[in-house]
């Protein structure tokens, strides 16, 4: 690697953000068990100080992620000054809809008028979270769906989400954003109010400048080529963030980069092609795992160092080289560049660049000859299951 290479790549990786999820460091588990782990966190403080131990190791990971109302507390701006203290920010809102037995068929979508408001009440009550906060991104994910034909009208469901999303936009204030995330299914088995890209694309464009999509790489239909939709959506500037994590089946909020560091790769390859690494291209790189059965902290270390070296790689293609490739219509050579970028080993030059910061270039290692684990260890005692925390 050149001098010139190494300063880019470097420059580069120094800027970039990596925000970690509240829930990732609390007791998670399947719908068959959730298995409990000593030393998790008993309230949103204790998640976040968590959160602060992930940024301390590797540096890039300034903010987490408030789940409403797993997280929620009786004051949101002395949340955020607890953040600040321990070094971090408190990030993207994320609103819960999901969990209320009056959401059974739908929540923004119910054909009930009185459950809509319920579900749109909450839409508002995060944004009013996030003033306190000083959050930017209000990030949506709607559990609606139908399980059977003809359960509901599907055109009349639509028109029902384009209504609450238009007030909870019209509620946001200074330079607050709507993030709107798509799944395919699940909960919902039959069809789903917002299941895929174009659905979300096509409400943030009615919606407005401030709305855009997220996608979560764990919500697609196996196959899916997903730095495509990227692509596209940089293209429309309507790509707002990534719910980062990896699936080997369906939603499996496994570690990002675990199962398929390939793909993490070409997406991150769109990404630095738009030149939307930089924090200011409004891009958020988010966190969205379980870590079931691996201790947490560690994971998350773990996942934001896999976001690091797809991104180095990334930042290895031989711009210059690809462009000449695809136009001589050299299909090979083209490839030929995009997978020695790939294949190459970046964890040396990450180590330095920790180093450099005054980092332990092993931040995994690091973590564990810190005593951390063993204090929260004596300390906590019964914490709390990621979707019991209000
Ligand atoms: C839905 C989802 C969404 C939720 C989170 C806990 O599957 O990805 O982002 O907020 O999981
Ligand atoms: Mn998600
Ligand atoms: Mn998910």
């Amino acid at each position: 690697m050149s001098p010139t290479t190494r300063a880019r790549v470097a420059a580069a990786l120094r800027a970039q953000r990596i925000e970690t999820a509240s829930w990732a460091y609390a007791n998670s588990g399947t719908r068959f068990k959730v298995f409990a782990q000593e030393g998790v966190p008993r309230d949103p403080y204790e998640k976040i100080a968590d959160a602060a131990v992930v940024h301390r190791f590797t540096g890039v990971a300034p903010s987490v992620a408030l789940h409403i109302p797993w997280d929620r507390v009786g004051d949101y701006a002395d949340l955020a000054r607890h953040a600040k203290e321990l070094g971090v920010a408190l990030g993207a809102i994320n609103a819960n809809v999901f969990q209320d037995d009056d959401f059974k068929l739908g929540s923004v979508t119910n054909p009930d008028p009185a459950v809509r408001r319920k579900a749109v009440a909450h839409l508002l009550e995060c944004v009013d979270v996030m003033d306190a906060t000083g959050s930017r991104d209000l990030k949506l994910w709607f559990s609606d769906g139908i399980n059977y034909p003809g359960q509901d009208d599907v055109r009349a469901r639509q028109d029902r989400l384009a209504e609450a999303l238009r007030e909870t936009y019209g509620r946001l204030g200074g330079d607050q954003r709507m993030l709107l995330e798509y799944k395919l299914f699940e909960p919902a088995f039959y069809a789903t109010d917002v299941p895929d890209w174009g659905t979300a694309y096509a409400h943030c464009l009615q919606l407005g400048p401030r709305a855009q999509v997220v996608i979560d790489t764990g919500h697609h239909a196996p196959g899916t080529n997903i730095e495509f939709i990227v692509a596209v959506l940089l293209r429309a500037g309507k790509l707002g963030g990534f719910d980062f994590n990896s699936r080997f089946y369906a939603d499996d909020d496994l570690m990002v980069g675990a199962a398929d560091p390939f793909q993490l790769f070409r997406i991150m390859h769109e990404i630095v092609l738009a030149d939307a690494l930089r924090p200011e291209a409004g891009v958020a790189f988010m966190l969205d795992q379980c870590h079931n059965i691996e201790p947490k902290i560690p994971a998350v270390i773990r996942s934001v160092m896999n976001v690091q070296e797809a991104t180095a790689k990334a930042l290895l293609v031989d711009a210059d080289a690809l462009a000449a490739a695809q136009q001589a219509g050299d299909v090979l050579a083209a490839n030929a560049v995009l997978m020695d970028a790939y294949h190459t080993d970046v964890r040396p030059v990450l180590a330095e660049l920790r180093a450099d910061a005054g980092l332990d270039p092993d931040p995994v290692g690091a973590y564990a000859r810190s005593g951390y684990f063993e204090k929260i260890r004596a300390e906590r005692v019964g914490g709390r299951q990621a979707g019991w925390g209000a």
